[in-house]
């Protein structure tokens, strides 16, 4: 069978700590941001999907923290991987990965972002879980903050608009090279940096209510988090650590809704704001110009050093990644029938299907955006998270007919295929929520992206088994024959 995938094409799967893990308050772990993130998991599912109530996750900071011996709340039993990992990996084993994409969790080595010294049971934790997959020939791919900001830093720094976050994050990293430099294969510093910008709690740990100046707080996290990413890229060549380091962005590829010049610089805009200005940042070095003008407009002045624009330009990253959902319309008209997106509220695309959350397919997108991608940076390009959420049906055999997603993730491969033929050098592709766990924008466990079943429901009752769907020997086979059989 002939394949169009490089030899060596990097098939796996993803999860984040905070949403897989469990154990929240086990093995010396300190209290996260997602660990308080409020009783938004109590809403009905019409309530999560409208924009109103997603604010609700800032705004009910405060009183997440007072309910901390409230033990039902979702993220803090993930899927329990904390003590099934062993389990997980076997699984990940049968299934042919060649990569596992996780996240350490900062809480877990440092359990106040501020502690003089590190929790060694955490280090452990992960030294564990690394060795396994190596002895099974999986690659370990590390998000080093997905998320999950220790709440201490947040209470007491404000979260990433002070710049004393860059110290604390930097000996955080330092302590992951130490102890993991010869275990991990891929770094990623930040998940999904442009987050900070549309969903400033989970991105900046950033509380818009607390903001005099909301926009300018934001893009100060922002500055923060490149710097932090680029010591994060010098301080790894002084240790030796050879892993490429990249970065990542959630990627809004965006079409303009009509041939209307004004939808065209809507669409301009929006590439600019939501994505190109972040890569443009740590894959180019420098603050490109177009972002002066919306800076100026907006009353925005980011304080900064002289030495961090030269900081920024002289370590760049390795790779570029992204997670690819959904796309968007950008559109002049206020009026435009809207959708619900990956933490956000899209313009509905009348020419595309769209999930249970509303959430629109679109393979064709995918290719659009890797040779867009491609085209700027020149750099390898890393698909960090891409599935379908779904609500899936265990049958009483234990199967999962899951076709749904079997179709997206293939229209999905032969998208990735055709920018392969086009000439994107793609070299890999992490399944997100490879085995299921706790939604990140819903709080929900039946929101599922898996091809392997955790028996757990919404409120943490289950055995957590796990079962293996029809979407994971599907899985199984197009790694096998390395994307030949789809
Ligand atoms: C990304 C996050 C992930 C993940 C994914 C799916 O933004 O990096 O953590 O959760 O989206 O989103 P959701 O869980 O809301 O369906």
């Amino acid at each position: 069978m002939t394949t169009i995938f490089p030899k060596d094409f990097l098939w796996g799967g993803a999860t984040a700590a905070s949403q897989v893990e469990g154990g929240w308050n086990e093995g010396g772990k300190g209290l996260d941001t997602q660990d308080v993130k409020p009783q938004f998991s109590y809403l009905t599912r019409e309530q999560k999907n409208d924009w109103k109530y997603k604010q609700m996750t800032v705004e009910k900071f405060e009183n997440g923290k007072k309910s901390n011996d409230v033990s039902l709340y979702p993220f803090r039993f993930g899927s329990d991987q904390y003590h099934r990992y062993e389990e997980d990996i076997k699984l990940f084993a049968e299934l042919g990965l060649k990569i596992y994409r996780l996240s350490i969790s900062w809480a877990r080595i440092f359990p106040n972002g501020d502690d003089e010294q590190p929790n060694q049971e955490g280090i452990e934790y992960y030294k564990n879980v690394f060795k396994l997959c190596k002895e099974n020939n999986i690659k370990v791919f590390v998000t080093i903050l997905h998320y999950a900001i220790p709440v201490h830093l947040v209470d007491e720094y404000g979260g990433w608009k002070n710049r004393k976050l860059v110290d604390f994050y930097v000996k955080y990293a330092k302590v992951l090279f130490e102890n993991f430099k010869d275990d991990v294969d891929y770094w990623l510093p930040f998940n999904e940096i442009n987050a900070t910008r549309f969903n400033p709690y989970n991105g900046g740990g950033l509380i818009k209510e607390r903001e005099e100046h909301y926009d300018q707080a934001v893009y100060q996290c922002l500055h923060h988090q490149f710097l932090a990413n680029s010591q994060t890229i010098k301080l790894a060549k002084e240790m030796g650590v050879k892993a490429p380091i990249g970065c990542m962005i959630a990627r809004f590829c965006h079409y303009p809704g009509t041939p209307n010049p004004a939808d065209n610089l809507v669409q301009l805009h929006d590439e600019q704001y939501t994505n190109w200005f972040y890569t443009d940042v740590m894959a180019r070095g420098f603050y490109p110009e177009y972002m002066n003008r919306y800076f100026e407009e907006n009353n925005i002045k980011i304080e900064m050093k002289e030495s961090d624009l030269e900081l920024l330009n002289e370590y760049t990253v390795d790779f570029i990644s992204f997670s690819y959902y959904f796309t968007q319309v950008s559109t002049a008209d206020k009026e435009w029938e809207k959708t619900d997106g990956n933490l956000v509220i899209a313009n509905k695309n009348p020419y595309l299907e769209s999930s249970e959350w509303g959430w629109q397919k679109d393979p064709t997108g995918l290719r659009i955006t890797l040779n867009q991608m491609y085209d700027r940076y020149r750099k390898p390009l890393f698909i960090a998270e891409n599935g379908l959420g779904a609500e899936d049906i265990l049958e009483e055999d234990n199967s999962i007919h899951d076709n749904y997603r079997i179709d997206y993730l293939k229209s999905h491969f032969e998208a990735m295929g055709e920018s392969i033929k086009d000439g994107v050098n793609l070299i890999g592709y992490t399944m997100w929520g490879i085995i299921d766990l706790v939604s990140c924008g819903s709080i929900e466990m039946s929101k599922r992206y898996g091809v392997i079943y955790v028996d757990a429901d919404d409120e943490g009752n289950g055995t957590f088994d796990r079962y293996k769907k029809d979407s994971f020997y599907w899985y199984k086979d197009v790694i096998e024959t390395n994307g030949a059989k789809l």
